[in-house]
């Protein structure tokens, strides 16, 4: 059994501290231990109340999501538990001495009584997960706090910190210094005066005002469909809630909030978002390079170049507290960079996001510069130039001149080869490659790319900056477009296809929205500049007839001066001020026209053929990435993808996406589209034949 309860007596109070590092879950062991300590508790005449608190830095994290869909755990139920705990007739106070998520909330909302350390978080984050407060949180919320509180909290699955908890009403003190302590204190204070209980399920006023007010419910079903469209989690809490107000029973709320988590508990997206949570923290785990791995401490950073890359990543170390130093060619591009720092900050403080003096703080972060000499007290120097390894290359040349000694040397590319960069240092083993994604501020992605000769350091230091940046790291070996733009390359290229074969652009983009991309391909395209490869092609003298199939529409999209959302124009157009693209009768003519071109006959292709064509080479890619090793586990994609490129975070990624499709179905289709088109991107991974020959997924490769 995982988790144990510690069981003392106080004079007349029971002290249970749950104990199951790191997070205290409630696992078989904890439930097994609440219940002995109640037991105990009740029979024992001379207790009088009982403290419950948590070992740690956790109160309870919730159940134990890692015994979901594992074989009968044993021990009590939590519903036993709370059910002891609820009928106890001594009261019992819930000393939260750090975070109470989820099931661990729902055992404090059991509690007759709730005190808290000022820094403890609280909160119900199920949703997220794709599940509900299944231990009675939707029902004893609303009576504790009304309806629209409950769900506004519920929904949003934001933990908040005690002060604001106890505002809400679901905290009764919050307790300076020893929790513990206090906590007993409180407890014989209520012994004192007379030992009152005071449960939850008998509190009816909230839940009766709030009777028949179907406003409550329409206005939160209007915010789920806005802000988690296609969860199917949201519609289930809004039900339970529903349930608690409109019953005047505790028992039949219980029981539509049981028969909704069931639901939850079955639907794919509740495996999905539980395998994003256990990947979000797998990819930390580097095999070869130990926890205990010694890391560098980065006090100062510095950023070379302040466009659209340097300016976001500046501001992610300015967002942490780290000055960082930019370097520039001149002073106008300067000027230029942090103008553009200094408005992206203000548009925040007018949203209400920062306050005028945190954006007064993180500007005072930023010093800018146009001298190399400035960067010699950087612990990290991160080269964010033209993606062009010449340029890299003679940059580090730069960097290696005046970079102190040990200090992290770091490329911000998105493909290009880290060990041709290192190689111009005299120090490959400081050198790395931080792949941010852009809006750099903004996107949590971050692939930390390790050269042949990085060395174990250099890539424990790396991960812990993505952390402490508040990013997701993930480590990635050095090949041509890493993990995520080598995958993309198979995408795209697919839809450039599928769009000269008889789809338009909409269309693919229309079904990619669909399965629940933010944007499709060609949004994207829209989005990223079309003239980007336009250029590239036109600097290398790229003949016409060269340019590869694919290419061609988005080249005389160009021609026209239709570089995508700056110019209002690309596939799509762009009304004034808008980002919302419409479909263009001109666009669909140049598809048609490039397709007579090259001889290719157009005809109607079905959503099914374009979502498959759009993402099995995707994963055929991914099942090699994962053959050379330059993914370490298929989680380390699910992660890239979901995080960086927008993949529906309720498919699980498109490793997990693709067991869940069947892995011999994926194949198959494979080699059904390798008959039609031919072409090394239907040229079936050999990873993916052994599995399916073996009879296995992708999840078997998890370790
Ligand atoms: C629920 O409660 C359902 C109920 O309503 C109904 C029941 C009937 N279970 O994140 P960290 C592991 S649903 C199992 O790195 P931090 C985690 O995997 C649950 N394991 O630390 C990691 O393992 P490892 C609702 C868990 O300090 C280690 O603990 N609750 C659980 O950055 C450390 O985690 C939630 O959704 C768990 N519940 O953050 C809370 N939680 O070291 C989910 C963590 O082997 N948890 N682990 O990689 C969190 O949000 C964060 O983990 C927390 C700590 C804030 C608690």
């Amino acid at each position: 059994m995982k988790g144990t309860v510690h069981y003392e007596t106080r004079g007349n109070i029971a002290l249970m501290t749950i104990d199951n590092p790191p997070v205290n879950p409630l696992s078989s062991g904890v439930r097994q231990g609440l219940h002995d300590g109640i037991t105990a508790a009740l029979g024992d005449a001379a207790i009088q109340a009982v403290v419950l608190t948590g070992a740690g830095r956790a109160f309870i994290a919730g159940a134990d999501i890692s015994e979901f869909g594992a074989a009968a755990s044993s021990g009590p139920g939590l519903g036993e538990c709370l059910t002891l705990m609820e009928n106890s007739t001594k009261p019992i106070v819930a000393a939260i001495n750090g975070t109470a998520f989820g099931g661990g909330l729902e055992v404090a909302l059991c509690c007759d009584y709730r005190v808290a350390s000022p820094t403890a978080p609280v909160g119900l984050p199920e949703v997220k997960l794709g599940l509900l407060p299944g231990a009675g949180g939707t029902q004893r919320l609303p009576r504790l706090i009304g309806a629209e509180k409950a769900l506004g909290f519920i929904l949003s699955g934001d933990p908040i910190a005690a002060p604001a908890a106890k505002a809400l009403g679901i905290v009764d003190e919050v307790i300076d210094g020893d929790i513990v302590a206090g906590a007993i204190a409180f407890a014989e204070q209520v012994v004192a005066n007379g030992s009152a209980t005071r449960k939850i399920r008998n509190e009816t006023a909230k839940v009766e005002a709030d009777r028949g007010n179907s406003e409550i419910f329409d206005a939160a079903r209007k915010t789920a469909a806005r802000r988690m469209r296609g969860r199917f989690a949201p519609e289930m809490i809004i039900q339970c809630v529903e349930a608690a107000v409109n019953n005047n029973d505790f028992d039949a709320g219980m029981k539509v909030e049981q028969e909704c988590f069931r639901k939850c508990m079955e639907h794919p997206q509740r495996a999905a978002l539980i395998h994003m949570f256990f990947s979000e923290r797998e990819v930390a785990k580097i095999p070869d390079v130990p926890r205990d791995t010694e890391t560098k401490p980065i006090k100062q950073a510095a950023v070379i170049g302040c466009g659209t890359m340097g300016g976001g990543i500046s501001m992610c170390f300015a967002n942490v507290g780290i000055p960082v130093t930019i370097l520039e060619m001149n002073d106008e591009a300067l000027e230029r960079g942090l103008g553009v720092i200094q408005r992206n900050y203000d548009i925040q403080q007018q949203r209400g996001r920062m306050t005028q003096a945190e954006v007064d703080t993180r500007m005072s972060l930023l010093t800018g510069t146009t001298d190399y000499s400035k960067l010699s007290t950087a612990d990290v120097i991160v080269e964010a130039v033209y993606e062009n390894l010449d340029v890299k290359v003679e940059t580090f040349k730069k960097i290696e001149e005046v970079a102190k000694a040990g200090a992290i040397l770091a490329s911000n590319t998105s493909g290009l080869d880290v060990d041709a960069i290192a190689a111009a240092t005299t120090r490959p083993e400081d050198v790395i490659g931080l792949h941010f994604f852009s809006p750099a501020n903004i996107m949590r992605l971050l692939e930390v790319v390790r050269g042949g000769k990085t060395s174990k350091s250099t890539i424990a230091t790396a991960m812990q900056l993505g952390k402490k940046l508040n990013k997701i790291a993930v480590l990635s070996g050095n090949a041509p477009g890493f993990i995520g733009n080598r995958m993309l390359g198979q995408y795209t290229r697919q839809a450039g296809e599928i769009i000269l074969q008889g789809a338009t652009p909409y269309q693919v983009d229309a079904v990619m929205n669909k399965f629940g991309m933010p944007m499709g391909p060609f949004q994207m395209n829209d989005l990223v500049g079309l003239d980007l490869g336009w250029r590239a092609r036109q600097l290398a003298g790229v003949k016409p007839e060269d340019v590869p199939i694919t290419a061609r529409v988005a080249d005389k999209l160009c021609d026209k001066e239709r570089f995508g959302q700056k110019t209002a124009r690309g596939f799509y157009i762009y009304p004034e001020g808008s980002r919302a693209g419409q479909p263009d009768p001109e666009v669909i003519a140049i598809v048609e026209e490039t397709s007579a071109e090259l001889g290719i006959e157009r005809r109607e292709i079905a959503d099914d053929e374009v979502l498959k064509r759009c993402l099995y080479p995707l994963i055929n890619e991914g099942a090699r990435i994962l053959e050379e090793g330059i993914a370490l586990r298929p989680c380390d994609i699910d992660i890239v993808y979901a995080n960086g490129y927008g993949f529906p975070e309720v498919t699980g990624g498109p490793m997990f996406w693709a067991d869940q499709q069947g892995l011999d179905n994926v194949l198959a289709d494979i080699k059904r589209f390798q008959e039609i088109y031919g072409g090394p991107a239907w040229e079936p991974a050999p990873l993916l034949e052994k599995l399916v020959a073996e009879g296995k997924g992708f999840a078997s490769l998890q370790g």
